[in-house]
């Protein structure tokens, strides 16, 4: 019986090496140690054998039955754990989870583009606050109190005397009540209309730029615009200025550049003219110099400005202004 107990515990661990499934291992243990398995029938015929026998027997009997149910209870677990291994495994050769990476909107790329070329031309950037009192937005630029640019319709009112810019001039106005010429500087930032289409946004963003000193003449404003366009878009844009009007400048004009999207030949964005208007320009005009205190037989100056949706989208060619204010991920990565 000894003998017997030993080799079915051989025969059972030999026959559970060779196993390959939960299934056949629980057979086995069935075989072996099951409630009609040969080494509980051992247990059984335990009666059989003569009763100084018993105790010892008995002994070996419940030990290779405890093992070999320690043995089938380990090897289920092991199986178990292998089939649940792939789910549960750290795979090291999978690509890594891409980290989104951020990026500068394309209105702040434009923005500090224009900064640096007029940083390389002696200008100096300022800022000043969004909003701002009606003497800086309007009435130091000779904008007086019945101009239709004062209307409720175009400018958001903060209270009887405060605004919020419809312009950055007002900063420019804020640098030569502080500042004697000379002055070289341009005001980037946000500005306010009441104003909603395919060309107009409640807020947009502007650069100003503001040059006085003696002698300065509308050949230095030609050239330091033609200059800026040159490096803006390419040395082959060309540039056209058009009489026009402003209540801060005197002379005034529109400044037109050959279309950079069909370089004259006319086309949709052009409205089929060959020319594109991107700057308004002038002298400054002496009742500006004269609120601020400035000697206008001493001193002249030019003055500019442009928006920057407008340079943006005739760089990247993008005809809905919206775009750049809808926070549309699939639209902002692309710059
Ligand atoms: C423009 C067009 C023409 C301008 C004038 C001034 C200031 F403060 F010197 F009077 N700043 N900006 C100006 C002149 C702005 O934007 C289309």
């Amino acid at each position: 019986m000894k003998e017997k107990l030993k080799v079915l515990e051989q025969e059972a661990l030999k026959a559970l090496e060779a196993t390959g499934g939960p299934q056949e291992v629980d057979r086995l243990r069935t075989q072996y140690v099951g409630r009609k398995g040969a080494v509980t029938l051992c247990l059984r015929k335990m009666s059989d054998l003569p009763p100084e026998d018993r105790p010892e027997v008995g002994r070996l009997a419940n030990e290779v039955k405890t093992r070999l149910e320690l043995a089938f209870k380990d090897a289920i677990e092991g199986l178990e754990k292998e089939r649940k291994m792939p789910a549960e495994a750290l795979d090291v050769t999978l690509p890594g989870r891409p980290v989104a990476r951020g990026r500068l909107h394309p209105i702040t790329q434009i923005t500090q583009d224009i900064c640096e070329i007029f940083l390389r031309l002696g200008f100096e950037i300022v800022e000043g606050p969004d909003v701002e009192l009606d003497y800086y937005n309007f009435e130091a630029l000779n904008i007086p109190k019945d101009h239709p640019a004062r209307d409720m319709h175009d400018t958001f009112y903060v209270s009887e005397n405060t605004v919020l810019r419809t312009h950055t001039s007002p900063i420019q106005v804020r640098v030569m009540e502080k500042q004697s010429p000379p002055v070289r500087v341009i005001a980037p930032g946000k500005s306010y209309r009441v104003d909603y289409d395919i060309s107009h946004t409640p807020m947009f963003q502007q650069v100003e730029g503001l040059m006085v000193e003696e002698n300065i003449s509308f050949g230095d404003l030609k050239g330091i615009l033609t200059t800026f366009v040159h490096q803006m878009f390419d040395e082959e844009t060309s540039l056209r200025f058009r009489p026009s009007f402003f209540p801060f400048t005197e002379p005034s004009a529109e400044v037109d550049i050959r279309c950079v999207i069909c370089r004259g030949k006319g086309c949709r964005v052009c409205s089929h003219t060959g020319w594109l208007e991107v700057i308004g320009a002038g002298m400054v005009h002496p009742a500006v110099f004269e609120m601020v205190g400035y000697d206008t037989d001493r001193y002249t100056g030019f003055a500019f400005g442009m928006g920057i949706e407008r340079i943006t989208m005739l760089k990247y060619g993008i005809e809905d202004i919206r775009r750049f204010y809808e926070n549309d991920i699939r639209f902002l990565e692309q710059f």
